[in-house]
């Protein structure tokens, strides 16, 4: 029985005492015991009605045992797909129409709404958390021993969606060897060892908290100090007892804000890292200045796992997000043509590689759109590499904002506005923001004769879209401004809102 990545990730640790876990209410689970719950876990999952392939569907907060049902639905070969647990019923109703899972697990105290959702997709419902707790408390019930089922390399082991351009968000589909090679290639570049302590402050539904940081010390063997929700005050707790921490940028601005964070509280720590969105040069600098240390930022996607990274032992470059993983390539391209430009020019960049995700799920026609038929990924960031092979990320073609790591498209904010009474259109945008890197603001047109009422707007997209997504600001203006083409132009919104808001910080 061969499974690729349960046997790489997870078999290896039967027997192993060494802390896996130290949880917030202090308890610490070693690898062996994470093992048997994951099995038990297991057991319920197949209980209930789960085959080899299909989707769980996890809504749950950050516990052990939801690390626990990863590790589980790999084992008996189904398809993980965790969401943020921000997102609304609303939200939660299309991953679930697309992805028809066998099995849902929400949290324990909202099992009530998601009842309803999963009778109207026929699917098992499960809960984490809470006193209910069903999967939970089935579990204890359940042998720590599971037969694991058998799973290829291109097998899928995750679905993980990501919004996209035209509104819709799509689920990129993650096989085994995509997830096991990048966690491999991350282990051997940044020397991951199982005397590493990791401070685990990042959500677990993304690739960020969930791969990177996990995949790679479960592959490693590291003790993972696993945060219930980021909190300075915490880390700057851990971090003397620790040796590595993964972060958006806004975690390190926010550490900076805070006087403790000192080199002495960072003097046991080997490395930092920084992804997801970019990390100001200032800030890098200022970290340094601070504490001595250079934080490594590298690149990535949901498509794709990681692509690049600044090296562990060379120089890490302020602005630059580094080279190619080894094994994987990354080219700068003309966006028209897709033909490789000179080294100093600004293009597409396109990833080629293991980690290259097998297609959006049930969507060949995007995946055809993006995924070229060579192998190449056409990620929608625009690059330029240094003459010593440094990439850095200069823009997008595609319409995202990145806030506190978060992706948003403006399309998806649009077309709920839009479908607003009384507004004619409007035009979503992203301005800097010091804590969240950029902030989310909506210019509305009204109809003709309606006086829109924005404090009314706010809360109807409160019920519909997760709180991430919700503009900081509602701005009336008579018109968008528009090209020659009649885009709009959204350069222009932004570099209006932008000089506005500096005003009105100085006043
Ligand atoms: C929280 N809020 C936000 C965000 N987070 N608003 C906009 N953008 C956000 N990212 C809302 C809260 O609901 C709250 O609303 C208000 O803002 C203030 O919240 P606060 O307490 O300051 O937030 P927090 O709970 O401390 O969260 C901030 C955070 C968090 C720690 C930066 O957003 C976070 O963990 N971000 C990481 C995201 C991530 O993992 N991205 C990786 C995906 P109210 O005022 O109403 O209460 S990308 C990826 O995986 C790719 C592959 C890659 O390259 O890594
Ligand atoms: P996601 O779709 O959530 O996987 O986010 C992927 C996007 O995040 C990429 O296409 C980039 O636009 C952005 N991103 C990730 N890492 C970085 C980084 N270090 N610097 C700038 N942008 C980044």
């Amino acid at each position: 029985m061969t499974n690729t990545l349960y046997d790489s990730l997870f078999a290896h640790h039967a027997g192993n005492e060494v802390p896996f876990l130290l949880l917030d209410d202090g308890k610490v689970l070693s690898y062996d015991a994470f093992l048997k719950r994951a099995a038990q876990i297991a057991h319920v999952l197949r209980n209930s009605g789960v085959s080899p392939g299909d989707r769980i569907v996890v809504q749950t907060p950050k516990l052990a045992d939801t690390i626990a049902l990863y590790a589980a639905s790999v084992q008996v070969g189904a398809v993980y797909l965790p969401l943020n647990t921000a997102y609304t019923m609303a939200e939660l109703d299309y991953f679930a129409s697309d992805a028809q899972p066998a099995v849902i697990v929400c949290d324990g105290n909202d099992e009530a709404e998601f009842k309803t959702l999963a009778d109207r997709y026929g699917a098992n419902l499960l809960t984490l958390g809470g006193e209910a707790s069903s999967l939970g408390h089935a579990a204890d019930e359940q042998p720590s021993v599971f037969e694991t089922v058998d799973r290829g390399p291109e097998d899928l082991a995750a679905l993980l969606y990501t919004s996209g351009t035209t509104g819709r968000s799509k689920g990129a589909m993650l096989s085994h060897r995509n997830l096991l090679s990048n966690a491999q290639t991350l282990v051997d570049l940044w020397d991951i060892t199982n005397a590493d302590r990791l401070v685990h402050a990042l959500p677990i539904f993304h690739t960020h908290g969930l791969f990177v940081a996990m995949n790679t010390s479960l592959l490693a063997g590291a003790t993972v100090r696993l945060m219930g929700k980021f909190d300075v005050g915490v880390i700057l707790d851990e971090l003397p007892r620790a040796t590595l921490l993964m972060g958006v940028p806004t975690f390190y601005t926010r550490l900076l804000a805070d006087d403790g964070f000192t080199d002495e509280v960072t003097g046991n720590m080997r490395l930092f890292i920084s992804g997801s969105a970019p990390l100001l040069a200032e800030t890098h600098m200022a970290f340094e200045a601070r504490t001595g240390h250079r934080i490594l930022e590298r690149y990535g996607m949901t498509e794709t796992n990681m692509n690049t990274s600044n090296p562990y032992s060379g120089e890490r470059r302020a602005g630059t997000v580094g080279m190619a993983l080894p094994g994987t390539e990354v080219i700068v391209t003309n966006p028209e043509t897709g033909v490789p430009l000179p080294q100093g020019e600004v293009g597409m960049i396109e990833v080629r590689g293991p980690n290259v995700f097998k297609g959006y799920w049930q969507m060949p026609e995007k995946t055809d759109d993006d995924l070229r038929k060579n192998g190449f990924f056409i990620t929608g960031d625009l690059g330029q590499y240094s003459e010593d092979g440094y990439l850095s990320i200069v823009g997008r073609s595609k319409d995202l904002i990145i806030t506190g790591g978060y992706n948003v498209y403006p399309k998806e904010i649009e077309d709920a506005l839009n479908d607003i009474d009384g507004v004619l259109e409007s035009a979503v945008f992203g301005i800097p923001d010091n804590d969240f890197g950029e902030k989310i603001i909506a210019a509305l047109v009204a109809e003709p004769g309606v006086e829109l009422d924005t404090d009314q707007i706010a809360s109807t997209i409160r019920e519909k879209l997760s709180r991430f997504k919700h503009p900081r600001r509602y701005e009336l203006v008579p018109e968008l401004p528009r090209n020659t083409m009649g885009k709009v132009q959204k350069n222009v919104l932004r570099d209006q809102h932008t000089k506005k808001e500096s005003a009105s910080a100085m006043s």
